[in-house]
C-alpha cells in the first residue's frame, strides 16, 4: 500500500511513522508514506497557499491552484483508489471504515488548515471526507496519523501474532477484555485465578464473558 499525505505542515506527520509498528511496516516495505510540503507548490515568490475568503469572514482558506498541481502530479505517476480529505464534517472514522481503506492500493489523504480548502477543491478532486469525531482539530494532520495508524496495522504482516488485529477492541464490535502480566499478586491485588490455572479453553471463556461484560457496561450501543 501506499499512502500519500499532502500537508502544509509536514514535520507534525514525521514522528508518528518513525517509531513502533508504523515505522516497522514501512522498513518491511508493506506501505510506503510519502509526505508532501504543499508550500512546495505554492504560488509566487512567498509560496503563497492560502488566501482570504470571498464574502469576508476570519480565517483563512487554502487555494486550489497548489493542491490541484501535487495530486495532478501524484495521479500522472499512478491510479489511485481515494483522494481523502480531513475535515471535522466528513464521514465519522471507524473501525469498518478502516478496514474498507487497508484494502486500497495507493490512497491520498489531504490535510485541510486554517477555515479548510476551496469548496472547489473538494468538489473537483476529493473522493471521501472523513472525520475522526466530534471535536475540532487545528488541522486535519493528528487525524491523518491516526486514520493512517489504523489502517497500516491491518495490513497483512504488520502485527504478528501476537499483536494480531483480530483480538482488538471493536473488530468483533466487542471492546478488549482485561489483561494481566506479572507479578501475579501485586501489593495483595491479585490476578483472576482463571488466567494462571493453565486450562485454556476456560481461559478462552472468561475472556469473551469479560468482552461481553465491558461491551454491555461501557458501550452498549455496540451491541446488536
Ligand atoms: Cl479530520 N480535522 C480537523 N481539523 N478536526 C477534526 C477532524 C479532522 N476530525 C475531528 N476533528
Amino acid at each position: 500500500m501506499r499512502i500519500d499525505i499532502i500537508t502544509a505542515l509536514p514535520t507534525l506527520l514525521e514522528s508518528p511513522f518513525s517509531d513502533s509498528i508504523l515505522q516497522r511496516a514501512i522498513k518491511k516495505g508493506i506501505v510506503e508514506v510519502h509526505l508532501h510540503n504543499l508550500r512546495d507548490y505554492g504560488i509566487g515568490k512567498h509560496k503563497q497557499i492560502d488566501d482570504y475568503q470571498f464574502g469576508g469572514g476570519a480565517g483563512m482558506v487554502m487555494m486550489i491552484a497548489p493542491i490541484e498541481q501535487c495530486i495532478t502530479e501524484l495521479k500522472a505517476a499512478r491510479k489511485y483508489d481515494e483522494v481523502i480529505y480531513m475535515t471535522p464534517d466528513g464521514d465519522r472514522f471507524d473501525q469498518r471504515a478502516a478496514n474498507a481503506l487497508s484494502l486500497c492500493q495507493n490512497i491520498i489523504i489531504l490535510c485541510g488548515h486554517y477555515k479548510g480548502v476551496d469548496q472547489r477543491v473538494r468538489d473537483l478532486f476529493i473522493t471521501k471526507e472523513i472525520s475522526i469525531g466530534d471535536y475540532v482539530l487545528s488541522g486535519g494532520e493528528l487525524a491523518a496519523a491516526v486514520v493512517s495508524d489504523a489502517v497500516i496495522r491491518l495490513l497483512p504482516g504488520v502485527l504478528n501474532n501476537e499483536t494480531s488485529a483480530l483480538t482488538d477492541s471493536f473488530q468483533d464490535n466487542l471492546l478488549a477484555p482485561p489483561v494481566y502480566t506479572r507479578p501475579a499478586d501485586y501489593k495483595g491485588h491479585k490476578v483472576p485465578d482463571v488466567l494462571t490455572g493453565g486450562n485454556f479453553a476456560d481461559i478462552d471463556a472468561w475472556r469473551e464473558e469479560q468482552a461481553w461484560q465491558r461491551t454491555k457496561d461501557r458501550r452498549p450501543d455496540l451491541l446488536p
